[in-house]
């Protein structure tokens, strides 16, 4: 890169450069800029043929893109805009002050939107519609950490009260009325729209969302519209490999639905972004690369008449060479310094500024603090066509904060200004706050009939109402089909042997059938389609391709080739797990953010799921998401083949910690059939906040019919699937519980123990350990609290009362699966729980499960073990066991290997 920038950079001879400079001009004058684009594309061609080498240079001087000349004009009061950034400013500030100055370190940031309140009021006051009749409405991620400025701007508009204000951060004395510290849509949910304050996670969404409308657009589920995704993020923010790791996608599929607003202040927590570099440079180049329309707002109009003099290029070099550590500097140091540091480098540019004062050196503004800059980038970015657009706009972190926080290193944590931080806020912005009441840090409202207000709500209005507000319900109506529908997958299988995977995409393809719902199957895939058997969905609905299939697939002539479409159905996203459920993320919220409720499956080797996922997955719950994740080829020793990497034993508890997912682990092929009308029925027909985790096998075995009576049992997470009757006197029993595969092996177990040691066994099937602890745990937390009352009894507990012998579990998870409901069997039955604690590894099934120890044989003779404790078999009945059933008792821990 040095070495480029010596090349491009040295002028051998200026004498010449000039003339060619001065006829590029001139054909700029004549025939315009497209025309001066080819002839330079045209010379550089030349010159590669000649064989010289030219680097791609990505990136374009330090200077704002849009020059001057061709800035949009900005149509409204620039004077009143600015006064009311001010109010919001100061409310920003107080209600983060304030809340500090209360007892319990509640926290709060000012220095970032300090920095960025001129980037959003634009957004405010010129160009993001909400949702109204005539038209659907833009989707805004906001910065997390920037939302008392939201809540300011929310609070002059008179949304929010003087008394919520101070109920920020405090949202459980708040009952309701709390503002939440970022934006979650699970605690403010007229509200926020989309969590963004895990840094990377608002990028890549808002990358897939872009991509959703245009699905939704091309599937003629929605109007073709002008809506628009605008994503704000700072600049530390895009070290996150989620931030920038899809943004090749927005560029080859030309999603210029999608605005990235980069608040460009050169700091993030600890220091600089780039100290040693240019952050700005940095991303101009990455974003460049990947097909993106790159903006740069980088200097304030102060600039303009220096820059206008910059004839030689003097000013433009010096602007080039100096690195962000320094113009860092340059803005908590002020005026005088700059002077000296920055212009006094050259002399042509110390020359520039000889008649500024210091004052006026320390107000030359940049580009994110100039709302006519940043006007005429938005402008440009929203009548941008074929590609995404990216602003970066250059600030200053707690711009306005002064001494207390202005480009300070340690400004992001800076929440508790001190009086005289407060009068300097005041004074700088003109704040109507007398100097008595100032050691209060006071609200300042200007009254609803104030000029002010009155023009934010004439913009608001016109713009379609305020932001942000989400919808809770969407009104398209649905009606999940009835378990008929799903009968296909509720009969047993006769001799034929399928898998809970087959089952699932067999029941996608009934939704598939339905007329209303159909079309809303959103089937997600990682480029693992062929995995679990959904290659029959390319040809049958196509897979999703805005730009349909230019080339003849290689299996055309097959009856299941790879057909893709723009009106495809399937969406696939290739090898990128995060992609895949940012995409489900898109899918799950539309009925919120779109009005378009969909219902999509996103299936993915469920070691990649949660694990890899998981901040996703996170979101998802507070996001309110709708739609079902399929963990494919679950269990630590049911993929058998693929080793410590691809085998999954613990996705489930991992699920099990987001409250509003419903995790199940199926065994029939009927039991996939009842959850999955269960789910549909209540994210679609009855619009509850919760989604699905389904894990499926790829084990082909056969399965019976749906038994009578047990739908209910199924949903709730445990039903007895077989019944060993009333035990016949002195005849030992237990109680065996297994999901998944396992069950079967616990099926196999009851045969053994009946067979070989006149054991009887009542057998559960249990599709959900989680369900039933919450159940569990639910009613025990009721008990405590009502404790004259009528005694709630725990699902679980009610199934196995009155049943006789210990209970055993065992799952192809980890031990902690099944042991979640302990605490809730009936007094006096022992459980003993069986799992694949450990990592995995490679081998056939039964090698494995017996390495882990969930086979029959060691359900069985743990069964023999429990019952010995309690004198109901003999210890030496155990003995025998491990004897005939070959078990080494010197195995060692599989844990531990
Ligand atoms: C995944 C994640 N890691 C760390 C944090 C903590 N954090 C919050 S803001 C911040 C600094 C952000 O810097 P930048 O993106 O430049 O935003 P700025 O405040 O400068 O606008 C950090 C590290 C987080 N919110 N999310
Ligand atoms: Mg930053």
């Amino acid at each position: 890169m040095d070495q480029l920038d010596d090349i491009l950079h040295q002028d051998l001879d200026p004498t010449e450069t000039q003339e060619w400079v001065e006829s590029l001009n001139a054909v700029i004058d004549r025939e315009g800029t497209e025309r001066a684009h080819f002839l330079l594309e045209r010379l550089v061609d030349s010159t590669r043929r000649s064989g010289g080498y030219l680097p791609f240079d990505p990136t374009t001087e330090y200077v704002n893109t849009i020059p001057p000349h061709l800035e949009a004009k900005m149509s409204g009061d620039a004077a009143m805009e600015w006064r009311i950034r001010t109010l919001i400013r100061w409310n920003a500030m107080a209600m983060v002050v304030r809340a500090n100055r209360k007892p319990g370190e509640l926290g709060g940031h000012i220095a970032s939107f300090a920095s960025s309140a001129t980037l959003y009021d634009v957004g405010f006051n010129h160009f993001w519609r909400a949702p109204s009749a005539d038209h659907p409405g833009d989707l805004v991620f906001h910065q997390g950490h920037s939302s008392p400025g939201i809540y300011a701007r929310s609070f002059l508009e008179g949304r929010i009260g003087e008394e919520q204000l101070d109920l920020f951060r405090m949202e459980v004395l708040g009952a309701g009325r709390g503002l939440s510290s970022y934006p979650h849509p699970w605690l403010m949910p007229d509200y926020w729209q989309v969590p963004t304050v895990s840094m990377g996670l608002g990028p890549i969404q808002a990358i897939y969302q872009a991509q959703f409308w245009k699905y939704l657009e091309h599937r003629g589920l929605m109007p073709k519209t002008d809506r628009k995704i605008w994503c704000f993020m700072g600049d530390g923010e895009c070290d996150e490999p989620e931030s920038l790791g899809a943004i090749s996608l927005a560029g080859r599929e030309g999603l210029d639905n999608l605005i990235f607003v980069i608040n460009c202040n050169l700091q993030r927590l600890d220091g600089p972004v780039r100290g040693n570099g240019k952050i700005i440079q940095e991303l101009e180049g990455v974003f460049r690369g990947a097909g993106w329309n790159a903006i740069k707002v980088v200097w304030g109009s102060y600039w303009d008449p220096l820059l206008a003099r910059d004839k030689n290029g003097v000013l433009r070099k010096l602007m080039m060479e100096t690195i962000d550590g320094e113009y860092q500097a340059c803005k908590a140091f002020g005026g005088a310094y700059t002077r000296e540091h920055f212009f006094g480098k050259y002399p042509e540019t110390r020359e520039m500024v000889a008649n500024l004062s210091d004052d006026d050196i320390w107000r030359l503004n940049r580009g994110g603090h100039d709302p006519h800059k940043v006007y005429a980038a938005y402008h440009a970015a929203t009548n941008t066509k074929g590609m995404p657009t990216v602003i970066l706009a250059k600030t200053v972190k707690g711009y306005g904060m002064g001494a207390a926080g202005e480009s300070q290193n340690p400004t992001h944590q800076q929440k508790k200004l001190d009086d005289e931080a407060v009068r300097h806020f005041r004074d700088r912005f003109n704040i109507p706050v007398s100097d008595e009441k100032l050691k209060d840090v006071p609200y300042y409202h200007p009254g609803k009939d104030s000029p002010e207000v009155q023009y934010m709500l004439e913009r608001r209005k016109a713009l379609g109402g305020s932001l942000p507000q989400r919808r809770r319900h969407t009104d398209v109506k649905l009606k999940a089909p009835d378990l008929a529908a799903f009968e296909q997958i509720t009969k047993g299988t006769g001799d034929r042997e399928i898998s809970t995977t087959m089952a699932l995409v067999r029941g996608m393809n009934l939704l598939l059938r339905d007329k209303a719902i159909g079309p809303r199957i959103v089937p997600i895939v990682a480029d693992e389609a062929r995995t679990f058997g959904m290659e029959g969905m390319f040809r049958q609905i196509g897979i999703y391709a805005p730009e349909g299939q230019k080339y003849r697939p290689q299996d055309a002539d097959q009856l299941l080739y790879y057909r893709e479409d723009q009106k495809g159905q399937v969406l696939q996203q290739g090898i990128s797990e995060a992609g895949g459920m940012a995409s489900w993320l898109a899918a799950a919220t539309s009925y919120s953010i779109s009005n378009q409720p969909m219902l999509p499956f996103f299936i993915y080797y469920s070691m990649f799921g949660f694990q890899r996922i998981g901040d996703l997955a996170w979101a998802a719950g507070d996001m309110r998401s709708r739609g079902f994740l399929i963990g494919g080829t679950s269990g630590r020793t049911t993929l058998n083949g693929e080793g410590l990497q691809h085998e999954d034993g613990h996705s489930h508890l991992m699920a099990g910690a987001i409250p509003n997912v419903r995790a199940y682990d199926p065994t029939f092929s009927y039991e996939v059939a009842v959850i999955m009308q269960d789910g549909t029925r209540r994210m679609l027909q009855e619009q509850e906040d919760v989604y699905y985790y389904i894990t499926v096998m790829n084990e082909n075995y056969a399965h019976p019919d749906l038994p009578q009576g047990v739908e209910e049992g199924i949903v709730k997470g445990m039903y007895l699937f077989k019944d060993a009757g009333k035990p016949k006197k002195g005849e030992p029993r237990v109680q065996l519980l297994g999901s998944g595969t396992i069950l079967r092996e616990v099926i196999a177990a009851a045969e053994l123990l009946e067979k070989d040691f006149g054991v009887s066994a009542d057998i559960w099937s249990v599709p959900s350990f989680i369900e039933v602890r919450r159940d569990g745990f639910d009613a025990e937390r009721w008990n405590r609290l009502h404790p004259e009352a009528e005694q709630r009894v725990p699902y679980v507990t009610g199934l196995l009362q009155g049943r006789q012998g210990p209970a055993i579990a065992a799952t192809d998870y980890v031990r902690e699966y099944a042991d979640q409901i302990r605490a809730f069997m009936p007094d006096g039955m022992h459980y003993t729980v069986l799992g694949t604690d450990g990592f995995g590894r490679s081998d056939t099934r039964e090698h494995l499960r017996g390495f882990f120890e969930v086979d029959r044989y060691w359900i069985a003779h743990a069964a023999l073990a429990a019952l010995a404790k309690e004198g109901k078999v003999n210890a030496k009945d155990v003995s025998r066991a491990i004897r005939e059933y070959k078990l080494d008792p010197e195995k060692p821990n599989p844990l531990t290997m």
